[in-house]
């Protein structure tokens, strides 16, 4: 299937600037495209992953994928999407953030490695030392005011205030498109659909530096949404990170698990490699015998091997095998150790305390007494896999695995676990 077919077949395409022009180019030869993402981050969240998959894509097709960490944009921080003015980071926390950001691409896209092709760059290396002067006189003069007044990203905060800053960043991002167009041969830029008016901002720039003929295009993805409606990437309110300090390969396996009957094929079709084949049989089996989450489970496995790797993949199905069976309770500590070495924990010395206490201040599972105590009451507190009602309770040794760690499960599928030192 042409790439431009299989990204329509997976929903992937939101807006072309000229859909022909590109599938033309395409047919004819490979091309090197990007999709740039800011440092304002330390981590990446599964929102982000979209566009730098169809770079993937297309380079599984034999198309050179640019990816550009932004050190440049990133210290400005793009007004798409928001409705107020950002505060400035620091350039040494944009610095710190862009080696984070630097360090979760190439290992996605195993750069380095001889069948990756992947090239990194960062528009800090032409922008930073850009003088204020040329700046005006070699693009900003090619700006015309009304038009960047109209793009959305602008328009949106005209009300709530926007400053000069903010309001040019389209033009550094569309310095970047004709840079990368005239070093790198680049002629097609990715990215969500928030990123519309800087893409054709560039595309603006490139046609009256280059001549109305230089072939450049512009292409964007939909926002993902659920099928309830709500934003996609988020579990229980908090973002689902690439970053496996900030969400556990276990955690990032179990998003993905869960997702709904309704989403899964969607998700499948946006996120995997999969091929259409796999997929529709996939939503078959999801149709005849849900109850097994065949979708479910390909999807989990697919994601969690591509963003952490088999090993962390093996890992979260053992945790989640174990969790799943309830029988936490004939676990060995050692079993223990492994299986839950990616659930939050904490460290104390042995002791006795009283449920409650427990909760709040040594295990920190509980923000208050208050809350605690609901908890107690509402059945939603487990301590090695079973059920503690009793507020009175004492939690001591006897509740522990060999008296090196106390596993106590909060709610349906919420585990944390307390070193005994
Ligand atoms: C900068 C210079 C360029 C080209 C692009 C950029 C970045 C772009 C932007 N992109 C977003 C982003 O989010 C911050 C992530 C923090 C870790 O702001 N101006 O950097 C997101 N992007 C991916 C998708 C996006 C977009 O990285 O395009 O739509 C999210 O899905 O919001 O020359």
């Amino acid at each position: 299937m042409n790439i431009l077919d299989e990204l329509e077949w997976r929903g992937a395409i939101n807006q072309q600037t000229n859909e022909e022009g590109l599938r033309n180019l395409i047919e004819e030869e490979k091309i090197a495209l990007y999709c740039g993402i800011d440092p304002t981050g330390d981590s990446m969240h599964v929102g982000h992953l979209i566009p730098f998959m169809i770079l993937k894509r297309f380079q599984l097709q034999g198309h050179q994928p640019v990816v550009l960490i932004g050190g440049g944009t990133g210290s400005i921080g793009d007004p798409s999407g928001r409705d107020s003015e950002r505060t400035l980071q620091s350039m040494e926390q944009i610095q710190r953030n862009a080696d984070k950001l630097s360090d979760q691409m190439r290992k996605l896209f195993r750069a380095g490695e001889a069948d990756s092709g992947i090239r990194l760059t960062n528009n800090n290396n032409w922008l930073a030392d850009m003088k204020f002067l040329d700046f005006l006189r070699e693009y900003g003069k090619e700006f015309n005011i009304n038009t960047m007044l109209a793009k959305d990203i602008v328009s949106s905060r005209l009300d709530t205030g926007i400053s000069f800053t903010e309001f040019s960043y389209q033009i550094i991002q569309s310095i970047d498109f004709l840079h990368l167009f005239r070093e790198e041969n680049v002629q097609l830029q990715v990215g969500g659909s928030d990123q519309w008016g800087n893409i054709t901002a560039g595309l603006d720039l490139i046609r009256r530096k280059e001549g109305s003929d230089a072939e450049a295009y512009g292409l964007t993805i939909p926002l993902l949404l659920k099928s309830d409606g709500t934003k996609f990437g988020k579990s229980a309110g908090e973002a689902i990170w690439l970053d496996p300090e900030k969400t556990t390969p276990y955690e990032f396996y179990q998003f993905w698990f869960n997702q709904d009957d309704e989403d899964v094929d969607k998700y499948l079709k946006y996120f995997t490699f999969l091929t259409k084949e796999e997929i529709e049989e996939l939503a078959e089996l999801t149709k005849t015998e849900p109850h097994k989450r065949a979708a479910q489970k390909a999807l989990a496995e697919e994601m969690t091997r591509f963003v952490h790797g088999q090993e962390a993949l093996d890992e979260a199905l053992t945790i989640s095998k174990a969790l799943f069976s309830g029988d936490v309770q004939n676990l060995t500590a050692d079993q223990i150790a492994m299986s839950f070495k990616d659930v939050p924990s904490v460290e104390t010395s042995a002791g006795e305390w009283d449920l409650v206490e427990f909760l709040v201040d040594i295990s920190g599972i509980e923000s208050s007494r208050r809350q605690a105590r609901e908890s107690i009451k509402n059945g939603a507190i487990y301590l090695k896999g079973e059920k503690i009602q009793d507020i009175d309770y004492l939690v001591d040794s006897k509740d522990s695995y060999d008296g090196r760690f106390i596993l106590v499960r909060r709610g349906r599928r919420r585990y944390f676990l307390v070193h005994l030192i």
